[in-house]
């Protein structure tokens, strides 16, 4: 009988903030379990994280680095030694970099992960402007939104640090109650104090399990958010709700938003939003006179063309009802103290010019289109290798990432990619967009990984241990290191292994990483009102109702609304032959975007693509449940299985993203004929960010 060992650690299945108990017999991962004694999770664990042993040990994880040996997409590969990818791609990318400058190297990842740092300080060594991502339609609108208004990013307070819970949620385009994780928080966290009374407020056009709780669900029109909090503003602001001290002190541009607001009368924003009048009174009265109040956002406000809009408008709504940094309302964490997150090469904005040369970061790729986006958006990638112009693209390192079932715009993606004249891929199995790679390369899961967790800066870093190893598999931060050891610029990753780069991290704490894997865990320690004595981080040094960064970029300084690019109301025409409203890719618990659907024990669940649909619009159409039917949009058409939805809006459906059956032969995985990032539009967009409308654009839907 073997001893079953406990190891402390955290899961990493989606953006990882769960503490789990791994359990080890004979050496081998058994089980995984959530942590009651982890204050970020209590316990908690999801579906994704209970089949990590499944996905550790699946067969068909890429388990050492494959070259490319038949055309590009033929599904042909050869096993090389990590010795001889390295070197390859270094000579590759030395080559690209001494004839073409470093700017014709484009990096690359898709969501966030451990290794985001480790990347873009890659990039900024290597001295690339171009870090192409999804930010526009992921977390960067509500992020730069954040910085420009208040300094920071205000996160809900569910903690009890300040001795007090939050009376009021708001929870607004953002399921994580029912996803398990998502933007540092735990969304178990969110069910507790719910349960602990608070009043809850969820705008949503889907029934999630949170709305059924609701004391107030505003099934709103999608991609109408910002006309929804002008109109709660509104009533704030004419009923006097607003916190004066706060406003008087630590606020500019009130009075301008008061004239903006006149350009938005309550029965305006009702016929647009579909959102009674009364009840956007009854929202704006609650929010603003139960304290304290937080409210948690997500994608459904990032991805359309308001998106830049519906953040500024949202923090706003925070701001003057006096509910930032408080205990129980919306606070900038406190991260552990002397804990060496960054370095100066890690950097969101890389384009900052004291971390490459000025004169290669206006190279950037499309430097001028979105100056307040610091990644390449990429349709400018697209173009640029395509044509050319402005200058040669030759090389694309991409970690961890899927775009071919993530993205937009995929068919010319599809071309770009074959295109490219090299493209190194890194990821745990092959996918539809490993197929173009030239190279592919094995990364370790979770399990295989040393690292400091820390969550997007939140309150605490937790332990992540090393238990397990793969074949040949290589944890990212490794394949970066060794990769940069060989380029000319090892200097700026100046540790031994993985383990030193940790212990390094942790230095100035005094602790070592073998100490903090007993621990487990970092704590900083929580100041609230911390504006009383630093002011906010804003060129006013006050919470910014009017933005003076927005005015200096010749943007809108206050929130303002556009009608979505194809709507009943914009494209009245369109509407005739497409006349519902599609949103895509909100998550679901058993899968993490496009991944886990090799995972039987989730795939199980979930076997295929599901359309979520309004049950009388559907009878209306003929269509049944599970029936498969076609969703199609002005662009293209896929097919899913209907899934009959009581509460759904009866003009709004929701099509899953993401989808591809790695059972399916190679080389294409059926990822054309299912996925919802068929039919996704991606102009126009936001003016800021270039976000894009994947939630609220038409579509029709029939049987097939
Ligand atoms: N229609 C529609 N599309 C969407 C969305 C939507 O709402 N609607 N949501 C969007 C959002 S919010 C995002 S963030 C993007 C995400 O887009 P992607 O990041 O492209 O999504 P994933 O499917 O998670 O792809 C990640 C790939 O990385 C691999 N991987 C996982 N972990 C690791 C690791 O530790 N190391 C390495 N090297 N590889 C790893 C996986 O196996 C997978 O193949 O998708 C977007 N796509
Ligand atoms: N299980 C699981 N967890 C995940 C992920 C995953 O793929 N699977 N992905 C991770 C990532 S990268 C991210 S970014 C987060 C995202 O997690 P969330 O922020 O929860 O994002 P979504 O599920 O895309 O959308 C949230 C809600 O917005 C609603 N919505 C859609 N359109 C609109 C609209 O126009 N207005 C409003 N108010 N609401 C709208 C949807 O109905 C949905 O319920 O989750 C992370 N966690
Ligand atoms: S929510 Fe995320 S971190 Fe938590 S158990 Fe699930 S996959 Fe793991
Ligand atoms: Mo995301």
């Amino acid at each position: 009988m073997f001893e079953v060992k406990i190891v402390k650690s955290t899961c990493c299945m989606c953006h990882g903030v769960c503490g789990v108990l791994v359990h080890i017999k004979d050496g081998k991962v058994v089980k995984v379990k959530g942590d009651p004694d982890c204050p970020t999770s209590l316990g908690y664990i999801c579906s994704k994280g209970r089949a990590s042993v499944e996905y550790l040990y699946h067969t068909e994880r890429l388990k050492y680095p494959l070259k490319r040996a038949g055309a590009k997409g033929e599904n042909k590969w050869q096993r090389i030694s990590w010795d001889e990818a390295l070197e390859t791609i270094t000579q590759k990318l030395s080559t690209f970099k001494r004839e073409y400058g470093p700017e014709s190297i484009v990096m690359s990842q898709g969501t966030g992960r451990p290794y985001t740092t480790f990347n873009i300080r890659f990039a900024h060594a290597l001295g690339t402007p171009n870090f192409v991502g999804g930010s526009h339609i992921c977390y960067f609108p509500r992020l730069i939104a954040s910085d420009i208004t208040c300094g920071g990013l205000p996160i809900c307070d569910f903690y009890g640090f300040g001795g007090v819970y939050p009376k009021c949620i708001v929870v607004w385009g953002c399921n994580i109650a029912e996803t398990g994780a998502a933007d540092g928080m735990c969304g178990h966290q969110l069910i507790l104090a719910h349960r602990r009374g608070a009043k809850l407020i969820v705008v949503d056009p889907r029934p999630i399990p949170l709305s059924k709780k609701s004391d107030i669900w505003a099934q709103i029109r999608p991609g109408t958010d910002v006309l929804l909090a002008l109109g709660m503003l509104r009533v704030i602001v004419e009923e006097e709700l607003y916190d004066k001290y706060f406003v008087e002190k630590w606020t500019i541009g009130l009075e301008r938003l008061e004239n903006r607001l006149k350009d938005y009368p309550l029965e305006k924003v009702e016929e647009l939003t579909w959102i009674p009048e009364k009840t956007i009174r009854e929202m704006a009265r609650l929010y603003a006179t139960t304290k304290p109040a937080c409210l948690l956002w997500g994608n459904g406000l990032d991805q359309n063309v308001n998106a830049f809009q519906n953040a500024r408008a949202l923090l706003i709504l925070r701001g003057i009802t006096g509910n930032i940094d408080v205990p129980g309302g919306d606070v900038f964490w406190v991260p552990p103290k002397d804990l060496v997150q960054t370095s100066p090469y890690l950097s969101w904005d890389i384009t900052l010019p004291e971390r490459l040369s000025p004169e290669i970061a206006k190279k950037k790729l499309g430097a001028n289109k979105y100056p307040l986006n610091p990644l390449v958006w990429p349709h400018t990638f697209y173009d640029a290798v395509m044509t050319g112009k402005p200058y040669p693209v030759k090389a694309l390192l991409l970690m961890g990432s899927n775009p071919l079932t993530t993205a937009s715009n995929v068919l010319k993606l599809e071309e770009t990619l074959r295109k490219i004249e090299f493209f190194v891929l890194v990821d745990l199995f092959m996918t539809p967009t490993g197929q173009l790679a030239d190279f592919v390369l094995p990364a370790a899961s979770w399990l295989e990984q040393d690292d400091i967790a820390d969550h997007h800066m939140i309150w605490c870093v937790l332990v992540r241990q090393k238990v397990a190893e793969i074949g040949e598999c290589w944890d990212d931060k490794k394949i970066l290191m060794e990769l940069a050891k060989r380029m000319d610029f090892g200097d700026c990753f100046p540790w031994k292994d993985v383990k030193d780069y940790c212990n390094w991290v942790l230095k100035k704490t005094g602790i070592s990483f073998e100490e903090f894997k007993e621990i487990g865990i970092l704590k900083g320690e929580m100041r609230y009102r911390k504006y009383e004595q630093e002011g906010f981080n804003t060129p006013s040094g006050k919470f910014e109702i009017y933005s003076s960064v927005l005015e200096e970029k010749g943007y809108d300084p206050l929130p303002s609304y556009l009608e979505p690019p194809e709507s009943p109301y914009s494209t009245p025409e369109i509407a005739n032959n497409y006349p519902l409203i599609a949103i895509t890719g909100c998550k679901i618990q058993d899968f993490f975007h496009s991944e886990l659907r090799q995972i039987e024990s989730l795939r199980k669940k979930n076997p295929d693509p599901l359309l979520e649909i309004n049950p009388e619009t559907a009878e209306g159409l003929g269509i049944r449940e599970g029936d498969w039917v076609w969703i199609e949009s002005p662009r293209a058409r896929i097919r899913q299985r209907a899934k009959l939805t009581s509460g759904m809006h009866p003009k709004v459906v929701h099509a899953q993203h993401g989808w591809w059956f790695p059972e399916k032969e190679p080389r294409d995985y059926g990822w054309k004929e299912y996925n919802a990032n068929m039919l996704l539009a991606h102009e126009p967009n936001d003016p800021i960010m270039g976000s894009e409308p994947w939630k609220g654009f038409l579509c029709k839907v029939y049987k097939g």
